[in-house]
């Protein structure tokens, strides 16, 4: 069956990836629906060898359309704004933003965890994805939780460029060339130079001495592994990175379990592939990881600082399983199960 389908910030990083993805993965688009914001309406994308024009978005412009799935990808203001619009006329919205990802009746889905989960979309026509950093971690924790039960885990995260979207791509490129030939380097998007630098601040400071983006990491793996008990403790830094998230994962368990059965784990687990032989010098690398859709998982070794502890490297494209992927992931489970 075709639906009509729309993508709200189609212009941006995970937007553009968001069509590339669902024209990739041959998603049963009758029509596609791009829509951005009036400084980029106009701009045509390519779908399938065709230049669809990006519309500006309104509510004049949704109403008409009988759209059935739209992936927005425009930030939060613009979710809270028009993703119960588009639900009110009859769309089911996969919201990349974090704008509804902790109300308790918005159902927050990573594929290979909870799609059972997905099932909520019908409270109110609105399915949150979860932030990039936190939807790898979660791929890679869910087979061991399974058996062992994660108590705790201590994460650094290492965390590209493309998170922040284009103009972040654009500050590294322009920062790295504006030392090349010695001039001043120039910083507009981050408070600090980019460019052979990591800067320990993602997204905004709260009142605890943590970043809204470790915050992220501690509730919204409570939400998808549904389990109030884990407690998270995230240290998030940008690095000069354009695309793939690296995370040195550290976790206690609850039941002792060897390296050599997270291992064996891991490699069945849908959506992980397990890249870990040291003595060749083997382990995931965000540079092979960028383009790819998988959870690349390796340097697993039992963690000597817990009790029952594992320790591992998580690597993954940010834009693609982070983002644009796992919300077609979500659209594919919904329109085979539920529309
Ligand atoms: C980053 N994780 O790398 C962020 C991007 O809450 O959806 C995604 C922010 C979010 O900067």
């Amino acid at each position: 069956k075709e639906v009509n389908v729309a993508v709200v910030g189609a212009t941006g990083a995970v937007g553009n990836e968001m069509v590339k993805t669902l024209e990739q993965r041959a998603f049963p688009v009758k029509n596609l629906y791009p829509f951005a914001s009036k400084r980029t309406a106009g701009q045509k994308i390519n779908f399938h060898g065709e230049a669809i024009k990006v519309e500006e978005l309104t509510e004049e412009a949704v109403k008409s359309k009988d759209i059935k799935i739209a992936l927005f990808s425009a930030g939060a203001s613009i979710s809270k704004q028009f993703a119960p619009i588009f639900a009110h006329h009859g769309a089911v919205v996969v919201d990349n933003s974090s704008a509804f990802r902790q109300e308790p009746d918005i159902p927050l889905v990573v594929p290979e965890v909870n799609p059972h989960a997905i099932a909520q979309y019908k409270n109110r026509g609105i399915i949150a994805n979860p932030n990039c950093s936190t939807i790898q971690m979660v791929v890679a924790l869910k087979p061991i939780h399974d058996v062992a039960r994660i108590k705790r885990v201590i994460v650094a995260t290492y965390q590209a460029v493309s998170g922040t979207g284009k103009k972040a791509i654009d500050e590294l490129e322009r920062q790295v060339r504006e030392l090349f030939n010695l001039q001043p380097v120039t910083c507009e998007v981050y408070p600090y130079q980019i460019a052979f630098n990591c800067l320990p601040h993602i997204d905004v400071f709260l009142e605890n001495g943590y970043t809204k983006e470790e915050m992220k990491m501690f509730f919204e793996t409570r939400k998808i592994m549904e389990d109030e008990t884990i407690t998270v403790s995230a240290t998030c830094i940008r690095v000069p990175v354009f695309y793939s998230h690296s995370e040195a994962v550290h976790m206690q368990l609850e039941k002792p379990i060897s390296p050599e059965e997270v291992k064996s784990l891991l490699a069945k687990a849908p959506g992980v592939k397990v890249v870990d032989d040291p003595s060749k010098n083997l382990y995931p690398l965000a540079i092979e990881a960028a383009g790819k859709d998988e959870v690349f998982v390796g340097r697993i070794r039992k963690d000597l600082a817990f009790e029952n502890g594992i320790a591992m490297w998580v690597v993954s494209d940010n834009i693609r399983k982070g983002a644009a992927l796992n919300a077609v992931q979500i659209a594919e489970v919904l329109l085979e199960k539920y529309l």
